[in-house]
């Protein structure tokens, strides 16, 4: 069993939202044209209360960018983004959510953040991905979605971690690139722990 993951596709992270990832809205359509060609389609769903604590608004003496402690790991802080029950946590209208066979919420936890699909970043909680395709008996799993820098790269190198032969697809992602660089950096960490990277 192939599994496709779609990561984040939400309003927010496309062009015009809270935290805008460049051509993000670009996705959608490979999305789209890619989840026939699967047994399983899957997609993560940012979705934060609204006090969540990766929001530099909860912290009136911070900025956004900044990087804090947070339960003891790096956080870095972003405007308020994917809060339950807004538009902008809501998946692009075009995406054809009528093929995806499981949504895994995550981030919900105000004190944790969590970039994978799999795990918060602490790496204590499962969304129940994991489980779930292990009990659809998948055993490669192929990822795209926002962003390649953050949510994407640690979703696919959870799926490494936990014996899924994992592929990306480059032109199905965008990243953020805080600072230049970053998806490259990002794509390299990925290939070095063995996720395969189809142009
Ligand atoms: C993401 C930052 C904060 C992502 C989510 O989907 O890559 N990035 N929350
Ligand atoms: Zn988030």
């Amino acid at each position: 069993m192939h599994a496709l993951i779609l990561v984040d596709l939400q309003y927010d992270f496309m062009p015009g939202g809270s935290l805008a990832v460049p051509e993000g809205d670009q996705v959608v359509s490979i999305a789209n044209q890619l989840m026939a060609d699967f047994d399983l389609v899957v997609a993560t769903q940012d979705w934060h209360p609204p006090d969540h604590l990766s929001f530099a608004s909860q912290h009136p003496d911070r900025e956004i960018g900044e990087q804090i402690e947070l339960g003891g790991l790096e956080q870095i802080l972003w405007p308020d983004h994917c809060v339950q029950g807004t538009r902008g946590a809501e998946f692009h209208a075009d995406l054809n959510q009528t093929s995806i066979d499981k949504v895994f919420p995550k981030g919900t936890d105000r004190l944790i953040d969590s970039y994978s699909g799999f795990y918060d970043n602490g790496h204590q909680k499962s969304t129940g991905l994991g489980e779930y395709l292990q009990e659809q008996q998948v055993k490669s799993v192929t990822v795209l979605g926002l962003a390649t820098d953050f949510c994407v790269k640690w979703t696919a190198l959870d799926a490494v971690k936990l014996g899924f032969q994992t592929r990306l697809i480059q032109t199905g992602c965008r990243g953020v690139d805080l600072s230049p660089g970053d998806v490259g950096r990002a794509c390299q960490e990925m290939q070095q722990a063995g996720v395969k990277i189809i142009e």
